[in-house]
């Protein structure tokens, strides 16, 4: 993509004001195309008067990955109504909404996004300024922080209506669809590579039972069905730098109805790894324990309560589960060419799918060391 010409007719779609000074590739999410946009406002005549110089403002500029999200109204109906209600809360909190949520600029007609000549739906969100996300833990306070963030992320929205939310991605963590999913992925193989992966395949096949645990308590009434982010990495959280605490949780497309386990599994999968997700040297990988407690204190701290004794309980299968699941979605697209998670080199996706099962193999290891520190900190 694109000269400054294209950008000037993506930007010109929204209600932005200003002169482009830069438009570049942002970030490290695996599924939209983000860009950081700095605009420096039009210098008036008072301004050259006053010697003021004209203020730069910064955006984030989505492609929105229409192949994954079908549906991209409904997709930017829920991050309205989430954005809408969290910005209540945020300022019934003393907050600041513009900082601690995503707040969307809307088009020229109003809308939420637009569409382009190519029929590429594009979005922007005001620029959290003066704040990190992290591709992994640098500080183990900051991933506390980040468990305080997503714990309370899911406390706010406690009392949403959960039946007004599209289901943007259906079944997004129903594990054993998932592993069906793979299951046929496999029996196809169209790109020919599952010879060559059949020690991860059968680690997977070895784990089916497990993959059933949550979902058959939810539908036996046993865990809460809650509001839920669903993708609680820790590049989807903003630390703020002055405070060094979190300050917005960020990639809203996937809230929808789940369980407080999916989040929390999909944290520690990710930055309690004493490795970056795709890794190629497994030696490095591990799920380390003393990260594994400060994310659980603070997931536990920020839901504020609200959790319930078998929530509590199963956050070992939690966090096993969902590492499980995104090994084997990664595994999945690795079989599939690679078509749905980002990838910038040849078996990237391989990778990740080994970094999941390796932490998954060394969870069951620490099996009992886990459940200790769950129920430390989920006494009443
Ligand atoms: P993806 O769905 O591809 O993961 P994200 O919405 O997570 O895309 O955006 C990618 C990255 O861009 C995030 O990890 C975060 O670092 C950064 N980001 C997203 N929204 C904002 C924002 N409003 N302000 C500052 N940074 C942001
Ligand atoms: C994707 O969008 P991003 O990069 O935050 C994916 C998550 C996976 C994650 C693995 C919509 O998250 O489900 O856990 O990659 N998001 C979607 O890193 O599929
Ligand atoms: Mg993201």
């Amino acid at each position: 993509m694109a000269g400054t010409k294209d950008w000037l007719e993506i930007l010109n779609y929204f209600q932005l004001d200003g002169k482009i000074v830069s438009v570049k590739p942002y970030g490290n999410g695996h599924i939209n195309d983000t860009f950081l946009v700095v605009l420096k406002e039009h210098e008036t005549d008072a301004m050259k008067k006053e010697g003021v110089q004209p203020a730069e403002k910064r955006y984030i500029l989505q492609r929105m990955n229409d192949s994954i999200f079908r549906n991209p109204r409904e997709l930017m109906e829920n991050v309205i109504h989430v954005t809408s209600f969290l910005r209540r809360k945020i300022e019934e909190q003393g907050g600041d909404p513009e900082r601690e949520t995503l707040n969307i600029i809307l088009t020229l007609d109003g809308g939420s996004f637009a569409a382009d000549q190519n029929g590429d739906n594009w979005r922007v969100y005001r620029f959290i300024d003066d704040a990190i996300s992290y591709d992994q833990v640098e500080k183990p306070d900051d991933f506390y922080q980040s468990a305080l963030a997503f714990g309370h992320f899911q406390q706010m929205l406690a009392d949403f209506p959960a039946e007004t939310l599209h289901e943007t991605i259906p079944d997004f963590h129903h594990t054993p669809k998932r592993l069906e999913a793979f299951k046929k992925a496999v029996a196809e193989d169209v790109c020919g590579r599952a010879a060559g992966v059949q020690e991860e395949i059968r680690f997977i096949l070895d784990r089916e039972a497990d993959t059933h645990v949550l979902q058959d308590m939810l539908e036996r009434g046993e865990l809460p069905l809650r509001v839920t982010h669903n993708d609680t990495k820790l590049n989807n959280v903003m630390i703020d730098n002055a405070t060094g605490k979190g300050l917005c949780v960020v990639d809203l497309d996937t809230v929808m109805p789940g369980l407080s386990l999916h989040d929390y599994g999909d944290s520690i999968r990710f930055g309690a790894s004493t490795a970056a997700e795709d890794e190629p040297d497994l030696s490095k990988v591990s799920c380390d324990m003393a990260l594994f407690e400060i994310y659980t204190k603070g997931f536990i701290e920020g839901c504020a309560g609200s959790l319930t004794e078998a929530e509590i309980r199963m956050m070992p299968m939690g966090a096993k589960l969902m590492t499980l699941e995104c090994g084997m979605r990664f595994l999945m697209d690795y079989l599939q060419g690679d078509v749905y998670f980002k990838i910038h080199r040849e078996g990237q996706n391989l990778d990740r799918c080994r970094t999941q099962l390796k932490l998954v193999k060394d969870m069951e290891e620490k099996w009992a060391q886990m459940e200790a520190i769950t129920q430390k900190y989920g006494v009443v």
